[in-house]
């Protein structure tokens, strides 16, 4: 083991306690006694696991040392935390009682990680600022970037983090933005999950930004049966990450605690001096297989587990404090002893506590605080004389594009937490260029200007990575910010997936709202483009819809998209706002500006055009396309049509269709995504389900045809619903 050579004697000729690597040997006895814990909670789990008394188990055997180190050398409530599941010596380290574990196991009501929604091992502590952590091999990075990134923007901008001076409750009133200035985010993955890419968008960000990001690699070797030499080039990741600018570089033998804390003290004070990140890769050894259900001796020969174990970090340890005189067997029986009484007593209690009850389960799916569907988010436009645009000109009608770009303005103005990052968001990257070009503010320019107006440190560049995107922003709205992010086009929404689903939308439900990121996702979406093709023009809002714990909206005109956007931003929830392309600077819909306080609440519908014959319900560039062939119908048919623009999908307004419907008895579903498992089957659905004896007539829906968007318009038209279509469906439903 790594020991400083120091034995100095003081001035006055009394002896100094010897010091390993800055280690006196009492916080050596506590890093004994925090490995020998984990070890000891990992054997507990597996007999209770075997007894059927706890439903999963995953060690963090073998990685004691490194884990201890870290959590030595860190800081807790005040450093973050985004570790992975084989990091429970470093939870310990930080604070979190073995008791706590054992209630995780159980799936107790008051497990303080989940209450009972996670499995073991999936740590989430927020006083220790140990951050809720997911399955997904290494979706956590992204976020630990987001989280420095964060820190650092609350430290540059202080007032950003108090409370606002007013009555109105948005988001802000239920987030607690605190940092320190010289904070440190610690993330942590295994060997083979350094192949996932967004480890390496993650590496790109933090080396770009030159962010206090420490990166532990804990390398056992193996991912589940796939040794490292498949998984990683070469071999070793330390020599393919060696690269990367701005980073302090460790390699350790992290078995050895003393080792692995000199290493972790060093890559500490590299960050906290404001360098940039580090990287600690830490070779260890995983004894116990990958978990329960995996049996290593079925792909790793006997000679090979036996090298291993003889790196194991609990004996190594033990050896070492016998070997130094800083415990004698006496001492070591004695502290295991102490450690098995708390840990039995730990058991009992656990065994004892009571599960969540079956009601609970809809709880935190979304903000218990805010409700954005509530009469707070209902305000009415300022009156058009008085509604002065933001460059103070007299009001006229704007596009949609003009009052997204103003209501972002106007949100940017009233909150200094909102950010907004993406690709070519900003005027232009390069500073000293600000003052020489007009600039270009998004490829749709619904962003011009608001890096000019703010500043680039709140509208900036991000690199093309879309997973980078949400992951970062969630992890700076995990810290309090406002991140109003934008994905270029809907089509290349796609790398996002796993941060969206698997992570902003679940977050505050697996954490039993222990931590929330009410990110907004803008993306422009949808065809009619005449040129648009598969890979600018498709639709998709379902997929989503399909998330429980996400908010989807999607506005047809510009007023709507004024006052959703602004109650997006203010709202507590993660919310994915659909531009339509179409009808950013369409003639239909525009508005003059509703003024800054202009709110939608979601979940309210609005009936385009009244009318008791059939009911249409809709939304998006389909509003205007009905509006055609309902008027036609009522000129040519005398059929009046009722026709609903959802404009909120999730939530959505069933009391406006079961109004209408209870009137119409007939109604028409139309969408311009592909038919089949679209938006509109859900729809068709519910009210097959809850409004069948109103019917007269069979639920029809009109939608895109089940291909992609095809490039010439001939093809174009044939796939996406037109103002025919709808006509001839409508026609035909009112004859019916
Ligand atoms: C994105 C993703 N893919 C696959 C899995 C299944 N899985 C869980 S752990 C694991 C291996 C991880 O290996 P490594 O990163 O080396 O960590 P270790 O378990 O060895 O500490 C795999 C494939 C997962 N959880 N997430
Ligand atoms: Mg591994």
């Amino acid at each position: 083991m790594a020991t400083t050579k120091t034995d100095p004697k003081l001035a006055n000729g009394a002896k100094k306690a010897k010091l390993y690597e800055g280690l006196t040997p009492e916080r050596l006895i506590k890093a004994y006694r925090l490995m020998y814990t984990s070890r000891r909670i990992d054997d507990r789990e597996i007999l209770l696991k075997r007894q059927q008394k706890i439903f999963f188990q995953m060690s963090g055997a073998g990685h004691e040392a490194i884990g201890v180190a870290a959590g030595l050398a860190l800081k807790p409530g005040y450093d973050w935390f985004y570790p992975y599941y084989r990091d429970r010596a470093l939870c310990l380290a930080l604070g979190v009682k073995p008791y706590d574990m054992f209630l995780q196991g159980v799936g107790a009501a008051n497990d303080p990680s989940s209450g009972g929604r996670q499995m073991p091992s999936h740590w989430s502590y927020p006083a220790l600022h140990i951050v809720t952590q997911s399955s997904p091999t290494g979706s956590q990075i992204l976020q630990a970037v987001g989280c420095a990134e964060g820190g650092r923007y609350f430290a540059r901008r202080p007032k950003a983090a108090e409370l606002p001076d007013s009555k109105f409750a948005d988001y802000r009133q239920f987030k607690n933005a605190t940092f320190q200035p010289d904070e440190i985010s610690y993330v942590s993955l295994g060997d083979g999950t350094s192949s996932e890419g967004e480890f390496w968008e993650a590496m790109n960000a933090a080396s770009l930004e030159k962010l206090p990001v420490i990166f532990c690699v804990e390398d056992n070797g193996y991912a589940i049966s796939v040794p490292v030499e498949v998984q990683t080039a070469g071999g070793s990741i330390s020599r393919l990450v060696s690269g990367f600018p701005n980073f302090h570089f460790e390699e350790v033998d992290g078995t050895d605690p003393v080792a692995s804390y000199a290493a972790f003290q060093r890559a500490v004070e590299y960050c906290r001096e404001g360098h940039g990140p580090a990287f600690v890769h830490a070779h260890v050894i995983r004894p116990y297989s990958h978990s329960l259900s995996d049996d290593e001796r079925l792909y790793r020969p006997d000679a090979e587990r036996e090298r291993d174990a003889q790196r194991d970090p609990v004996t190594r340890t033990q050896m070492f404090l016998l070997r130094e005189g800083i415990l004698d067997e006496k001492g070591i029986t004695e502290l295991e002893k102490e450690v098995e009484a708390e840990l039995q007593a730990a058991v009992d209690l656990a065994l004892d506590a009571l599960p969540p009850v079956p009601e609970s389960i809809t709880k935190y799916v979304y903000s218990p605080d805010v409700d954005p569907s509530s009469p707070t988010f209902d305000t009415q436009p300022a009156p058009p004389e008085s509604a002065a645009t933001p460059d103070g000109k007299k009001a006229t009608t704007k596009t949609m594009a003009d009052l997204i770009n103003a209501t972002l303005r106007d949100e940017m103005k009233r909150d200094e937490r909102i950010v907004i990052f993406g690709e070519d968001v900003a005027d232009v990257s390069r500073e000293e260029y600000l003052k020489l070009v007009k600039g270009k503010g998004g490829v749709f320019k619904l962003t011009f200007g608001l890096q000019h107006e703010f500043g680039s440190d709140r509208v900036f560049n991000s690199p093309l990575a879309e997973a980078a995107i949400v992951g970062r922003a969630t992890g700076m709205a995990t810290r309090g910010l406002k991140p109003v992010v934008e994905i270029q086009f809907f089509d290349y929404i796609w790398p996002a997936m796993m941060q969206i689903r698997d992570e902003l939308s679940v977050i505050r439900w697996r954490s039993n709202n222990g931590f929330s990121c009410p990110v907004v996702i803008r993306v422009a979406i949808g065809g009619y483009l005449t040129g648009g093709a598969i890979y600018h023009s498709q639709c998709g809002e379902s997929i989503f819809t399909h998330i429980p714990g996400l908010r989807v909206v999607f506005p047809s005109n510009a007023l709507d998209a004024a006052g959703l956007l602004r109650t997006a931003i203010r709202c507590d929830d993660p919310v994915l706002f659909l531009e339509h392309k179409r009808l950013y600077r369409e003639p239909f819909g525009r508005a003059p500006y509703p003024g800054p306080e202009y709110m939608i609440p979601f979940g309210k519908a609005k009936i385009v055009h009244p009318g008791d014959d059939l009911t249409v319900i809709t939304y998006g560039a389909v509003v205007p396309r009905a509006l055609q062939a309902a008027q036609k119908l009522e000129r040519e048919q005398g059929v009046k049509v009722e026709l609903i623009d959802l404009r909120c999908l999730n939530p959505f307004d069933w009391d406006a269709i079961a109004a209408s419907v209870g009137k119409t008895n007939r109604v028409l579903v139309a969408y311009e995504d592909t038919l089949s498992w679209g938006y509109g089957a859900e729809i068709a659905a519910r009210i097959a389900d809850q409004l069948f004896d109103k019917l007269d007539a069979p639920i029809r829906r009109v939608a895109a045809k089940d291909v992609f968007v095809a490039y010439q318009p001939i093809l174009e038209d044939a796939i996406l619903p037109q103002p025919n279509d709808l006509f001839l469906a409508m026609k035909e439903l009112a004859q019916y």
